[in-house]
């Protein structure tokens, strides 16, 4: 798989967890602004690789924009530079090659890694559907098997405005036309986030840095558990039999209105796999275990 990832808090956390999840080889991570400015998310991303262990792993910078217009950034959230705690500055660097290049030549060229992947989109879906673009003319012959998006809530109430979830009204017409592509889609809306929320006595337990980003979050935000939306996604690929899912076609509203953003239900179009139903404490364990657990055996060395 590839991750791509606005990286702020519940990023950091669905990156090590997908790290060490044996359901997954974690081939490469694209970053996207979203939750905060790109080279913060870029920051933030190479953060994660060196905290589990895994620095060898490339990081590719995409989009700093969204399809029109600017990102909005969710400091308030996430802490200023991303993240609630500080962190150490990483040493490693992202590659030299853009994301968008980076994961079509992925999808595209034969070599040593012909075998078909999956993107985890658990930003914007701007690279996502820029990538999409460029894989259109080739007709499905590319390598690109699956798309894992985090974003929408489509029986809920959005978490940025009553009606839209963050990434998709980050990049409505990017989301739009992630849905309605032609590869194979998973949606993880809010749906099935809002129920696997992470309170204080699990980061007491947790690896110690680990430990310090969440009760720093949760002394930011007093009275409130910790949602980890971009976890849910992860899970939803390790462990598919956690959901519930829905098969319906799905429309973004993209109009830049009130309801910018807003993810319905569609009498037409194509078909994706909505997960609709969760057992959270199935993905709580989960996330226990492989996101906040004590980081050991640290397996590779910086490039
Ligand atoms: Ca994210």
């Amino acid at each position: 798989v590839v991750i791509d990832t606005d990286t702020g808090i519940d990023d950091f956390f669905a990156i090590v967890q997908a790290l060490r999840s044996p359901e997954l080889r974690v081939e490469g991570l694209t970053t996207v602004g979203g939750n905060v400015p790109l080279r913060y998310a870029t920051r933030n991303a190479l953060r994660a690789l060196e905290y589990a262990g895994r620095a060898g792993i490339p990081v590719a910078q995409g989009s700093a924009r969204p399809l029109h217009g600017r990102f909005q950034y969710a400091f308030y959230f996430h802490g200023p530079g991303g993240l609630p705690a500080r962190m150490p500055r990483p040493v490693i660097e992202p590659v030299q090659e853009g994301a968008v290049d980076r994961l079509f030549r992925r999808a595209t060229e034969g070599g040593v890694r012909r075998t078909p992947f999956t993107l985890i989109a658990i930003g914007p879906a701007t690279n996502a559907a820029r990538l999409l673009r460029r894989l259109r003319p080739l007709e499905g012959r590319h390598r690109l098997e699956h798309l894992v998006v985090m974003g929408g809530a489509v029986d809920v109430p959005g978490n940025v405005t009553r009606f839209a979830e963050f990434n998709t009204w980050n990049d409505p017409e990017a989301a739009a036309e992630v849905l309605a592509g032609d590869v194979p889609t998973t949606l993880v809306p809010l749906d099935v986030c809002v129920p696997v929320r992470i309170a204080s006595a699990d980061f007491e337990q947790a690896d110690p840095t680990a430990r310090r980003l969440g009760l720093a979050w949760l002394k930011r935000h007093p009275g409130r558990r910790l949602g980890l939306a971009d976890c849910v996604a992860i899970a939803a690929v390790t462990d598919p039999g956690a959901f519930g899912i829905e098969e319906t076609a799905i429309e973004v509203d993209t109009s830049h209105g009130p309801e910018c953003g807003r993810t319905r239900r569609a009498g037409r179009g194509r078909s994706i796999r909505v997960a609709r139903r969760v057992d959270p404490d199935r993905v709580l364990g989960q996330i226990r275990e492989r996101a906040l657990a004590p980081v050991i055996g640290r397996v590779d060395t910086p490039r």
